[in-house]
C-alpha cells in the first residue's frame, strides 16, 4: 500500500469548475464560449488564489501575534517561475484544475502555457531565493521575500542569423497578471538626494525627492504545512504623476517626466550576473526596496505605534542580506532608529547588528560591490555620514584587538573615496556564509580572509539545496510516482532525505529498467517540447547532454565546445567512425551579460559550430548541438528531467556552489564536473564511483598560476586541442571568416583567466569513461538512481533548517 499525503482539497472537480465559471464571469467578463486559454488561465489561478487565502491571513496574523520570530529575505532578485501549478499542488487542486479545464473545453497545456513566467531574477542567486521562500512556507516558518517588481525581466534573448545573442525588453506584465495584489494602502515613502543640516544639535536629513513604493503581494504557499507567507515586491510610483502646468504649455514630455524618473527605480532588472555594474540607478534600485521594507516590518510588527519600542525589533524579524545588494539595509536601520525613532548610536547600533546577516555568493572579487562614496554622498548624503561613522568604531574596535595599521587599512569599509559593501555586510551583522563547504571555507582563507581572523565566530556555512516540489514533482511527475511507488509513500516531498530509501531498488533490475523508462519518456517529452518550441529534431534515442547556466567564462562553456569541435574533427579525420561513436545531443542554453563581449561571443561560436555539426551528413546520426535561446525556468523544467549527463565544469574554486548540479542529480542525471562549489559535496554524497570528475584541484589552480600560466604551452602540446581551435580561427565555424572569433581565440592562447586549455586533456579523457558507462544502460541507471537516492541533502528545506539553527535561531510557528 502506498501512503498518499500530499495535500488534496476537498473541493471537487464540478464545484472548481464552477468557480472558474464564476471567475470567468464576474472578473473576465467573459463567457465561457467567449473564454480564451488565457482567460482560463486568469479565472483559474484567481479561484485557486481564493483557496489560499484563509491560510494567508491567518499565517499573517499569527506571524505578527505569536512569539516565533520571522525571518526577511532582502533579494534583489527572486526569479519564481511560474506559479499555478505549484500553487494547485499546495492548495491539493491539481485533479481538480485538470478536469475543470477539459469540462470547460479546454486543453490543461494550452491553459498552463497561458503564463507569462516572471523572470525577475538573473540566475542561480534569484533562483535560490524562490526555493528558500517555498521551503521557509512549506516549514511553517513566518517569511518574508522582499524584493524590486521589476516592469521588465530578465531580456529575452533570441539569436540572429549569424548566430549573435539578441536582447528583447521582458515585457511580462503586457497581460493580466494574477498573482501580484497591489496594496496602494500600504505604501512606503522613499527619498533620496538633498543635504544634511543640524537642527538643534540633531541631524536632519532635508531630502531632494521622493518616491512612492507601493507593495505587489505574492502568496507563498507551503507544501503541506497549511501555513501562506508574503512574498512583497516593491513598485515604485511618482507623487507628482503628472504636470498639468507644463500640459498645458503643450510641454507633453515634461509633463510626465516626474512619473517617468520615479517610476524608472523599478524599471528594469539589471542582467548582470557575478559582476558588479556601478550604476547610479542601481544604487536607487537597492535603497527603494530596502528603505521600504525595513519601514514595513516595523508597520507589520507594530501595528499602529507611533513609538514602538525597536529595542525588540531583532526579535520579531531577523533579515538576511542576499549578497551585497541590499546591504544599504544596515546604515538605513542605523538612520531609521536614530533619526526617526531617537534612539542613541550605541542602542542603534546593537540593535542592527542582531537585525542583519549576510549570504556572500561568490569569490570573485571583482563581483563585490564598491560604491563611490561620492555617489553615496549625493544619494543618500545621511547615509555616507552613518557609514563613515560605522567605519571609525570599526578602526577603533580593531585597535583594541591588536590589528595592525596595514591591516587596518585593508579591511576599510570607508577608504575615502569608496564604500566597500561586503565588509560593511561583515562588519554590521551577525554572521556571515558562503554557499557551498568549498567556497565557505575560500571565503575564510582568501577573500574574506581579515574579517575571518579578526571575527572567527561571524562565518559559517549553509550549502544551498532547491525545492523538490518545483524541480522533482512539477517538472518530473513521472521520476515523482516512481520514487513513490518505490518508497511505498509519498513524503519524501517534505523529507527528502528519505530518498535514501531508494538505494537498494538501484539493485533491482526490474526497478532500475522502470526508471530507464521514465527518463526515457521524458526525453521523448522533450524533444516534442523542442520541436513545438523550437522546430529542433532532437533524436530521444541519443545520450542528452546537457549544459545549462549563465554563460561565464569561469563556469568554461569554452571547455565544453571545444571538446565538442575536436569530437567533431576526431569524426570528419576518420580518427573516429561515425558509426562507432556513442550517439550524442549535447543541449546548450545561457544568457550573457549584454555587455560582456566574450561571453556573447561564445554564444556565436556556439550557434554557428551547431549549424555546421547538425549539418554536415559526415557526422549525421553520431553528434548533435542544440543552443535551445531564452533559457528561464520554464525551460529548466523541461529540460532536466530529460538529461542524460549533466555539465559543471567550472574551473575549481570558482563555482561558490550551483544549484543546477542538485536538480540534476535529483532527477537521475550523471555529472561530469570538477571538484568546484557544491559538487565536491554531490560528490562525497552519490559516491565517487557514481560522478565523472576531471580537472584541477583549487591547489593544482593556485599552484599553476603561481608558476606562471602559459595557455599556448597547452595549445602546442595537444594537437587536438590545437587542432580544435585551429578550426575555430580558420573559418571553418564562419563560413571561411579568420576574424570572426579572433578576440577570443587570442584571449584563449593569452590569458586564458580560467585556465580552460589546461583542463581539457583531462576533459576529453574522461569522455571515454562516460560513454563505455552509457553504453551498459543498466549500469548507467544503477547510477543514475544512485544519485537520486543520495542528493536528498540538497533539498533547500535543509537549507532553511541549517539557517534557522545556525544564523535566524528561529523555527516553525506554533
Ligand atoms: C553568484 F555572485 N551567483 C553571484 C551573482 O552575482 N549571481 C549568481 O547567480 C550564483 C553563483 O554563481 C552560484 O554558484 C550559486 O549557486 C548561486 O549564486 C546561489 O548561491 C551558481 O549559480
Amino acid at each position: 500500500m502506498t501512503e498518499i499525503t500530499a495535500p488534496k482539497s476537498p473541493v471537487t472537480a464540478e464545484q472548481f469548475t464552477e468557480e472558474i465559471r464564476e471567475q470567468l464571469k464576474y472578473t473576465q467578463n467573459v463567457t465561457p464560449e467567449q473564454a480564451t486559454p488565457a482567460d482560463v488561465y486568469v479565472a483559474a489561478s484567481k479561484a485557486v488564489h481564493n483557496h489560499l487565502a484563509d491560510s494567508w491571513f491567518k499565517t499573517q496574523a499569527d506571524t505578527v501575534n505569536g512569539n516565533t520570530r520571522a525571518v526577511g529575505y532582502l533579494s534583489a532578485e527572486f526569479l519564481m517561475g511560474k506559479q499555478l501549478r505549484n500553487a494547485l499542488l499546495n492548495a491539493g487542486l491539481t485533479d481538480q484544475f485538470e478536469a475543470a479545464v477539459e469540462a470547460l473545453g479546454f486543453s490543461v497545456q494550452d491553459v498552463v502555457d497561458a503564463e507569462y513566467e516572471p523572470g525577475l531574477g538573473n540566475g542561480g542567486l534569484g533562483r535560490l531565493a524562490a526555493c528558500f521562500i517555498d521551503s521557509l512556507a512549506s516549514l511553517g516558518v513566518p517569511a518574508f521575500g522582499y524584493g524590486i517588481q521589476y516592469k521588465y525581466g530578465i531580456f529575452k534573448q533570441a539569436f540572429d542569423k549569424d548566430g549573435k545573442q539578441v536582447e528583447t525588453p521582458d515585457y511580462w506584465l503586457a497581460n493580466e497578471e494574477p498573482w501580484g495584489h497591489i496594496d496602494y494602502n500600504r505604501s512606503q515613502k522613499v527619498s533620496f538626494g538633498g543635504e544634511v543640516v543640524e537642527e538643534s544639535g540633531k541631524k536632519v536629513w532635508k531630502p531632494a525627492w521622493s518616491v512612492r513604493a507601493v507593495p505587489v503581494d505574492y502568496l507563498v504557499p507551503g507544501y503541506a504545512s497549511g501555513r501562506v507567507n508574503t512574498l512583497r515586491l516593491w513598485s515604485a510610483k511618482s507623487y507628482d504623476e503628472f504636470d498639468l502646468l507644463a500640459f498645458n504649455r503643450s510641454e507633453y514630455m515634461e509633463a510626465v517626466e516626474p512619473q517617468v524618473k520615479a517610476e524608472n527605480i523599478s524599471k528594469i532588472l539589471y542582467p548582470e550576473d557575478s559582476t558588479k555594474v556601478g550604476k547610479e540607478l542601481r544604487l536607487e534600485q537597492q535603497y527603494f526596496f530596502v528603505s521600504a521594507s525595513l519601514h514595513d516590518a516595523i508597520r507589520v510588527f507594530y501595528p499602529g505605534q507611533d513609538k514602538p519600542d525597536l529595542t525588540t525589533f531583532p526579535d520579531k524579524i531577523v533579515f538576511q542580506l542576499n549578497d551585497t545588494h541590499p546591504v544599504i539595509g544596515i546604515p538605513e536601520l542605523m538612520r531609521i532608529l536614530i533619526d526617526e525613532y531617537d534612539y542613541d548610536w550605541n542602542t542603534a547600533w546593537s540593535i542592527t547588528t542582531k537585525t542583519f546577516n549576510y549570504t556572500c555568493h561568490t569569490l570573485l572579487p571583482e563581483a563585490l560591490e564598491v560604491w563611490p562614496a561620492s555617489l553615496i554622498g549625493e544619494l543618500l548624503p545621511r547615509h555616507l555620514e552613518i557609514i563613515k561613522k560605522i567605519n571609525e568604531q570599526f578602526e577603533a574596535e580593531l585597535k583594541t584587538k591588536n590589528v595592525d595599521a596595514a591591516t587596518i587599512k585593508d579591511m576599510a569599509i570607508y577608504t575615502g573615496d569608496s564604500v566597500r559593501m561586503a565588509y560593511l555586510a561583515t562588519y554590521g551583522g551577525s554572521h556571515v556564509n558562503g554557499v557551498a563547504e568549498l567556497h565557505s571555507q575560500l571565503l575564510k582563507d582568501v577573500t574574506l580572509k581579515n574579517f575571518s581572523d579578526v571575527y572567527p565566530d561571524k562565518f559559517t556555512n549553509v550549502t544551498n539545496g532547491v525545492t523538490p516540489r518545483r524541480f522533482i514533482k512539477l517538472a518530473n511527475p513521472r521520476l515523482s510516482d516512481l520514487i513513490t511507488e518505490g518508497l511505498g509513500t509519498d513524503k519524501w516531498l517534505s523529507d527528502l532525505e528519505l530518498l535514501k530509501g531508494l538505494e537498494p531498488l538501484a539493485a533491482d533490475d526490474e526497478f532500475v529498467k522502470k526508471f530507464a523508462a521514465v527518463k526515457q519518456a521524458n526525453k521523448v517529452d522533450f524533444s516534442n517540447y523542442a520541436k513545438r518550441e523550437y522546430g529542433f529534431d532532437i533524436d530521444p534515442n541519443t545520450m542528452i547532454n546537457t549544459m545549462v547556466k549563465r554563460l561565464h567564462e569561469y563556469k568554461r562553456q569554452a571547455l565544453k565546445i571545444l571538446a565538442l569541435i575536436a569530437r567533431y574533427a576526431d569524426i570528419k579525420n576518420g580518427n573516429m567512425k561515425a558509426d562507432e561513436v556513442l550517439p550524442r545531443t549535447v543541449v546548450f542554453g545561457a544568457k550573457a551579460a549584454p555587455g560582456y563581449y566574450l561571453a556573447k561571443m561564445t554564444i556565436q561560436l556556439i550557434n554557428n559550430v551547431a549549424r555546421v555539426v547538425n549539418n554536415d551528413p559526415d557526422v549525421k546520426g553520431a553528434l548533435h548541438v542544440y543552443f535551445p535561446w531564452n533559457y528561464n525556468v520554464r525551460l529548466a523544467q523541461h529540460l532536466i528531467p530529460a538529461t542524460d549527463l549533466d555539465e559543471q565544469i567550472s574551473q575549481a574554486g570558482k563555482e561558490a556552489s550551483g544549484t543546477g548540479n542538485m536538480k540534476f542529480a535529483l532527477n537521475g542525471a550523471l555529472t561530469v564536473g570538477t571538484l568546484d562549489g557544491a559538487n565536491v559535496e554531490i560528490r562525497e554524497r552519490v559516491g565517487a564511483e557514481n560522478f565523472f570528475l576531471f580537472g584541477m584541484t583549487v591547489d593544482e589552480v593556485d599552484a599553476l598560476y603561481a608558476e606562471g600560466y602559459d595557455p599556448a604551452k597547452f595549445y602546442e602540446a595537444d594537437p587536438r586541442l590545437k587542432q580544435a581551435i585551429d578550426m575555430v580561427s580558420n573559418g571553418t565555424f564562419s563560413n571561411g571568416d579568420r576574424n570572426a572569433y579572433a578576440p577570443l581565440v587570442a584571449d584563449w592562447l593569452t590569458k586564458d583567466w580560467f585556465m580552460t586549455l589546461a583542463d581539457f586533456h583531462a576533459y576529453t579523457e574522461i569522455q571515454g569513461d562516460i560513454e563505455a558507462l552509457y553504453r551498459d544502460p543498466l549500469e548507467w541507471n544503477r547510477k543514475a538512481i544512485l544519485n537520486v537516492a543520495n542528493s536528498g541533502y540538497f533539498s533547500s528545506d535543509r537549507s532553511m533548517e541549517d539557517y534557522l539553527e545556525r544564523i535566524w535561531h528561529t523555527g516553525p510557528l506554533a
